[in-house]
């Protein structure tokens, strides 16, 4: 039994290298999975389940035909994924944080932007953005006014990033171990600092892992959980035939 786990792909128009490198993801690993996971920002954008793009909907269509059980959860890129995505798609919506279980152990899955907690400017406006009535808001506005708050969020983010020290943008080892105590588990597998790593941890003599998922460029990125083994793989996003 395994169970799959990507995120960060940061999915673009203009880069169907990477829309080519998920489709043969898809049809050469999910498929012999029993479940599948995607934690966050598998769009570089998502301006609402009303954007209606050949893209949208050519991606719309391929990740329909995964035919394995199927999760994802909003990333800080693509957190208006909504109800409309989930049902054209066949994806269930997974809060983050969320607790599964793997072979008998339960395992917390986060986007893990949350878990940057140093960076307080960010962590404001991801407290305002999650809020259900604020969303509201967003959807009700054009998808040109949107596009527009999107193209200015990004660019304040990568301002703030520019000035921001590495290690704010970082996971706060402390809220680590807090959220990892607070759940019970001795795994966590998050995205979202594009540092993809397995990183050992022994809070109070309590052997875990805190495995990040590493986004795609160059490279993608799996996790492969299959009996006792955890396999953090990349392979070159061209695909194995140069394609
Ligand atoms: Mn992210």
């Amino acid at each position: 039994m395994s169970y799959l786990f990507i995120s960060d792909l940061h999915l673009d128009e203009s880069r169907s290298d990477i829309t080519d490198g998920l489709k043969w993801f898809l049809e050469a690993h999910v498929p012999s999975a029993e479940k599948f996971f995607i934690l966050g920002d598998l769009f570089e954008v998502w301006l609402g389940d009303d954007h209606e793009t050949p893209f949208n909907s050519e991606v719309i269509q391929v990740l329909s035909e995964v035919e394995i059980p199927k999760y994802i959860m909003h990333g800080n890129r693509d957190f208006l994924l909504g109800r409309v995505f989930c049902e054209m798609t066949g994806f269930k919506l997974l809060p983050d944080p969320s607790i599964i279980e793997f072979a008998g152990e339960p395992i917390l899955l986060m986007h893990g932007d949350s878990l940057c907690t140093r960076d307080e400017e960010y962590m404001k406006v991801r407290q305002h953005l999650r809020q259900a009535d604020v969303q509201k808001e967003l959807l009700n506005k054009t998808l040109e006014e949107r596009a527009a708050i999107a193209r200015d969020a990004r660019k304040q983010s990568k301002d703030h990033t520019r000035e921001t020290a590495a290690d704010i943008m970082d996971v706060t080892p402390e809220e680590v171990e807090k959220v990892m105590a607070e759940s019970g588990v001795r795994l966590l597998i998050h995205g979202h600092t594009h540092r993809p790593a397995v990183h050992n941890l022994a809070p109070r003599n309590n052997p875990s892992q805190r495995i990040v998922l590493g986004d795609w460029d160059k490279l993608g990125w799996y996790l492969k959980l299959e009996g006792e083994k955890r396999d953090l793989v990349s392979f070159e996003i061209a695909g194995p035939e140069g394609a």
